[in-house]
């Protein structure tokens, strides 16, 4: 097959599995005060302003204006009449609810889970040919990571570019981005006490464990005695394994549950994607169609990301 027309598919599949992902559990939660909303390329910040400032809502950040925004405006305004104002306002691409989905559930004996994966997948066999490299990095977009675990910070990247220091040494909007960031912005009462819930920030640490445990699939450090075997870890002491760009969007909810913030997902998308992410992971899910995830992932994909999804199985997607 044409590797263009395999890479299609693989994407088709993938959106298509976004699209039809049904969580039995639970369904999106609709975040109040908040839309996401994408202009049409050209429109400028004074026709955004504009337009918000008639309709009593402000830009909540400063991301790129060719991204998604985050607009916000009073809670007792409606959601849904603000999303179908801006929809049929013509600087407007899209408008959509700020949604929150859950993490892909996963169970809690991550060792032999991972065992039984790896043989599934002839990860023994492929070990003989590549056990991962320092140079392939790996977004994983999730509760956030483990960065200091003993079997995954050798494998952690570093965004050499701006280190700890109080500034935004690379310019790109984050101040101290240097092992990956936490984008999750959300209410106090919707965490888990002891969960970290306020402003974004530098520390994308992992209090629920998903992402964690999602990271050490990928690549926990391999062959060094310790935790698990991850899938591109390198080969203890020898090889250097992929580096795991820790991505916060989502974090432990008050019912003990994980949720992913879509907000926060397309900022680390984006971020991924611009940071020289080769493959992005996103295990969690929705109903219905995430437009705002579609386009941060359509930026991804330009770049040549390779998109890994697992809600209902694991699809690793290895075409590059
Ligand atoms: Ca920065
Ligand atoms: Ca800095
Ligand atoms: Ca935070
Ligand atoms: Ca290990």
């Amino acid at each position: 097959m044409h590797p263009a027309l395999r890479k299609s598919r693989i994407y088709s599949s993938l959106l298509l599995t976004i699209s039809v992902f049904h969580n039995a559990l639970s369904q999106d939660i609709i975040v109040p005060g908040e839309i996401l909303v994408k202009f049409k390329p050209g429109v400028s910040l004074e026709q955004i302003s504009n337009l918000n400032s008639v309709l009593g809502v402000a830009v909540a950040d400063r991301p790129r204006i060719d991204d998604i925004l985050l607009l916000k405006f009073p809670e007792h305004k409606s959601v849904w009449e603000l999303v179908d104002v801006y929809s049929k306002n013509p600087l407007v691409d899209f408008a959509v609810p700020s949604r929150i989905v859950r993490v892909a559930a996963t169970p809690n004996d991550p060792y032999r889970t991972s065992q039984w994966a790896l043989s599934k997948i002839s990860a023994y066999n492929a070990w003989d040919v590549n056990v991962g490299s320092s140079s392939v990095r790996i977004g994983i977009i999730d509760t956030g990571v483990d960065w200091d675990h003993p079997d995954l910070s050798a494998n952690i990247w570093i965004n050499s570019n701006d280190p700890i220091d109080g500034q935004d040494n690379d310019n790109n909007g984050l101040v101290d981005d240097y092992r990956g960031y936490d984008w999750v912005e959300v209410s106090q009462g919707s965490v888990w006490p002891g969960e970290d819930w306020g402003t974004p920030d530098n520390n994308p640490m992992d209090f629920h464990g998903h992402g964690t445990h999602v990271a050490g699939i990928a690549a926990a450090r391999t062959n060094n005695s310790t935790g698990i075997a991850g899938l591109a870890g390198g080969w203890h002491p020898s090889i250097a394994g992929c580096r795991i760009m820790a991505l916060r969007a989502g974090y432990k909810g008050s019912d003990g549950n994980g949720y992913i913030y879509l907000y926060a997902a397309t900022q680390a998308i984006y971020y991924a994607a611009r940071n020289g992410a080769r493959v992005i992971n996103m295990s969690w899910g929705s109903y219905g169609t995430l437009p705002e995830v579609k386009v941060a992932l359509d930026t991804a994909y330009a770049r040549g990301c390779v998109l890994v999804e697992r809600f209902l199985i694991n699809v690793a997607i290895i075409s590059f």
